[in-house]
């Protein structure tokens, strides 16, 4: 493959870039004044989202202030269920509420209209055409675990208790919703990247939940093998455009199995991963993301700057420099503008 101008592509293709790219999820967001301005004009989060004009000036934002090698479409990973028909509200101070699905027969109500995500792909071509020519813009969708847990339980407040017991006692039910989830997540990344996407995240943010020694067998059968079912339906369609899976939280034998065994281009790892363990048992296997703690981007100055180095230093090249998890609210943008300044500074 002819290699590309963006630092974020060279690492996925195996190439060494100039530096090490670096990107954070959830860069746009509460965090910075201009989101915190267009939300109190849009008042509803959803609106946000599926407004193009609004959702493709939040994309860009943290790119303007930032210069990241990456932009992360700004949507979120409930839109799927909102397309397969679930309601779904965004309350203020509470986050999201989905409608419950109270047995195996909401799922036969579920059906999935793509019409109701265009927006997400009329903001993609928004931003692929106003964005820098050295960087890379993301697509994303949930992984069907996550998803599904969202669509169980309703919300993130009972630590998806039903979604834990849907894979312990009717682990068939389980697969039945996940395969609509495959099936969906199919359509919505293909599209996405159709409108743009050059690379893809599949954010699997409560796969820890399956991660306990115990549970190995349902680690295996609703998230590596639905993802990898993923991960080789859209590849069957667009093979050159790389993904990035981000089973959060998924421990050590988690991880290691997970960027074997699904087909991923990169991992992403949380910020509980041992930097020797990760260099030495992944990243030997595939290109790392990650993985400073947000906390230390909220704290800065040198903790944070000594906790960028120990990761930069561990990891070299093969690398893009992220968090852990997403950037949150109380983080000084300040904080930000001098992680980048010092992963960019940074020679080996
Ligand atoms: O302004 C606000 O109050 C809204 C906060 C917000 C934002 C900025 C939500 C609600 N979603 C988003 C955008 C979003 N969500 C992005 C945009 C791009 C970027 O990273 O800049 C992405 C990638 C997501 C993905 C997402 N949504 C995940 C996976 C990543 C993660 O954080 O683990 C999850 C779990 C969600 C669900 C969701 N949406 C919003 C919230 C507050 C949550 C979590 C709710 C919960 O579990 O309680």
């Amino acid at each position: 493959m002819d290699k590309s101008d963006k630092p974020m592509l060279q690492v996925l293709q195996g190439y060494q870039p100039d530096h090490t790219p670096v990107w954070l999820m959830r860069q746009a967001g509460r965090y910075l004044p201009e989101y915190r301005d267009l939300r109190a004009k849009a008042k509803n989060f959803l609106n946000m989202c599926l407004t193009p004009e609004w959702a493709s000036e939040i994309t860009l934002q943290p790119i303007r202030r930032f210069d990241f090698d990456a932009a992360i479409i700004f949507a979120d990973i409930l839109l799927i269920p909102l397309a397969l028909g679930q309601g779904l509200e965004f309350r203020e101070g509470e986050g999201p509420v989905l409608e419950k699905m109270a047995d195996a027969a909401a799922l036969g109500r579920l059906n999935y209209d793509s019409s109701k995500l265009q927006p997400v792909y009329q903001s993609l071509r928004l931003v692929q055409a106003a964005l820098p020519k050295t960087t890379a813009l993301i697509g994303f969708c949930g992984a069907p675990w996550t998803v599904a847990c969202y669509m169980i339980d309703g919300t993130s407040k009972q630590n998806f208790v039903q979604a834990t017991s849907w894979a312990e006692r009717q682990p068939d039910v389980l697969d039945r919703l996940i395969a609509i989830l495959v099936e969906a997540s199919t359509e919505y990344l293909c599209q996405q990247i159709e409108a743009g996407a050059e690379i893809l995240q599949i954010f699997d943010s409560w796969a820890g939940l399956l991660a306990g020694a115990a549970q190995s067998e349902q680690f295996q059968r609703f998230i590596i093998k639905p993802t990898a079912e993923l991960i080789h339906r859209v590849k069957a369609r667009y093979p050159h455009i790389p993904i990035i899976g981000f089973p959060r939280e998924a421990g050590q034998n988690g991880y290691a199995a997970y960027i074997r065994e699904t087909g991923c281009d990169a991992l992403s790892i949380d910020q509980n991963v041992d930097l020797i363990f990760a260099k030495e048992n992944l990243q030997s296997v595939k290109p790392l993301q990650g993985n400073l703690a947000p906390e230390l981007l909220v704290q800065g100055g040198a903790a944070m700057k000594t906790g960028v180095e120990k990761i930069l230093t561990a990891f070299g090249s093969k690398h893009i420099f992220n968090l852990g998890h997403g950037v949150v609210p109380q983080t000084p943008p300040e904080h930000v503008a001098e992680l980048v300044e010092c992963v960019r500074q940074w020679k080996p």
